[in-house]
């Protein structure tokens, strides 16, 4: 699973803060090999309180969470589409990206300039989306014009498709509407996939706030808030500068500081989780002796692929698993207790995995 969320928005907001602090976000982090390929992309461990539950249970010498991949994007500027700025690079880092978290700036401090001038989250965000629609228009026109009928070309009836569709999609960002809330026919989104529009990706937009702010919807706020609700994506509001103070401190000293801010847990995890979400991926875990583990797999995958994850031999030879549900195993507080309830299963190649699902292949090589 390499998909990756990159984070973007405009100069100063924070992304660099957040990309940070995502990679302190465990200690073990900076030891991947990836993290240190390009230095602005990570591998970042997703927290997992089932993991702390299991190992309960298990003892394991070793215990892995699940890693996800986050890029942090070159802040964008008005013009990107055209160029200015780093426009082109912006913009080519983020075609390869799989989701968009967006960071749009509300905390005020003086001492940090601000690109456009003022604090008005709802115009900057509709400023990097419109050079994202720009960009994909783009595309679209070059496309258009290669295959539109001319008195020497005459496009194949695939083609001819593939116009009335771009004609649609071209509508639609001409009304500044990003491709992600067009409502598209699967064989259409697919067809769309290969031209990696940047308004395609799912988003998700993280309002840097205030300190002071955490747990308030001011106006700004609440303004960002419904402008995400009118696209249907998630929002988040956390103040990445406290976050990042937070992992730099011991575990005991974190719970103190966490109970002054008035924080139940860090808004990181909250928002590795949402973008976790928003890569349609989801986790199955294994327990044992010698590791408690987590892993991905995208949402809907069956049994099979599930166990290719762990290694190609697992799905080549896999003829079932055992899965107890977390819930399941948690409640009952051993394996043991769990299948005299009756609750471990016995499931075949058509399985379709669960969040949550605690699982033993058995295979054959
Ligand atoms: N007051 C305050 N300052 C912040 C916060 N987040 C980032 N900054 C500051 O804003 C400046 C730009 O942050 P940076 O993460 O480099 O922004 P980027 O350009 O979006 O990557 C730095 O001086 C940060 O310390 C925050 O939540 N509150
Ligand atoms: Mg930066």
């Amino acid at each position: 699973m390499t998909l990756a969320v990159g984070i973007i928005g405009l100069p100063n907001v924070g992304k660099t803060t957040l990309f940070n602090a995502l990679t302190r976000a465990g200690a073990g982090v900076a030891s991947y090999a990836f993290s240190t390929v390009e230095p602005n992309t990570a591998m970042v461990e997703v927290p997992d309180r089932r993991l702390a539950r299991l190992a309960e249970m298990y003892k394991p010498k070793k215990i892995t969470p699940t890693l996800m991949k986050f890029v942090d994007v070159a802040g964008l500027v008005k013009g990107a589409s055209r160029g200015e700025g780093m426009g082109n690079q912006f913009l080519a880092s983020i075609r390869d990206v799989d989701a968009l978290a967006m960071v749009v700036r509300v905390f005020r401090d003086p001492n940090v300039q601000h690109v456009s001038g003022g604090i008005d989250p709802v115009a900057d965000m509709a400023l990097v989306n419109l050079e994202l629609v720009l960009a994909d228009l783009d595309v679209v026109n070059r496309r258009r014009e290669k295959i539109a009928p001319t008195a020497r070309f005459k496009p194949s009836s695939k083609e001819e498709a593939e116009v009335k569709l771009l004609d649609r999609v071209r509508a639609h960002l001409d009304a500044g509407q990003p491709v992600r809330t067009l409502s598209l026919e699967a064989e259409e989104a697919l067809l769309l996939k290969s031209f990696a529009l940047l308004t395609a990706k799912p988003v998700l937009y993280v309002a840097n706030v205030d300190e002071a702010d955490i747990g308030h919807d001011t106006g700004p706020v609440a303004a960002l808030r419904a402008e995400a609700q009118r696209e249907n994506a998630d929002m988040i509001a956390l103040s990445v500068r406290l976050e990042a103070e937070l992992r730099e401190l011991p575990d005991d000293e974190a719970q103190a500081f966490l109970h002054d801010a008035g924080l139940k847990e860090p808004a990181l995890d909250a928002f590795i989780h949402a973008a976790y979400r928003l890569l349609h991926l989801s986790t199955f875990l294994t327990a044992g002796d010698p590791e408690v583990r987590a892993w991905t797999v995208r949402e809907g995958a069956r049994a099979p692929e599930a166990a290719g994850v762990i290694h190609s031999d697992f799905e080549r030879g896999f003829i079932r698993a055992e899965v107890v549900a977390f819930t399941d195993l948690d409640a009952a507080g051993s394996y043991a207790k769990a299948r005299e309830r009756g609750q471990v299963r016995l499931e075949g190649k058509e399985y379709v995995m669960k969040d949550g699902d605690v699982v033993l292949f058995r295979f054959n090589v």
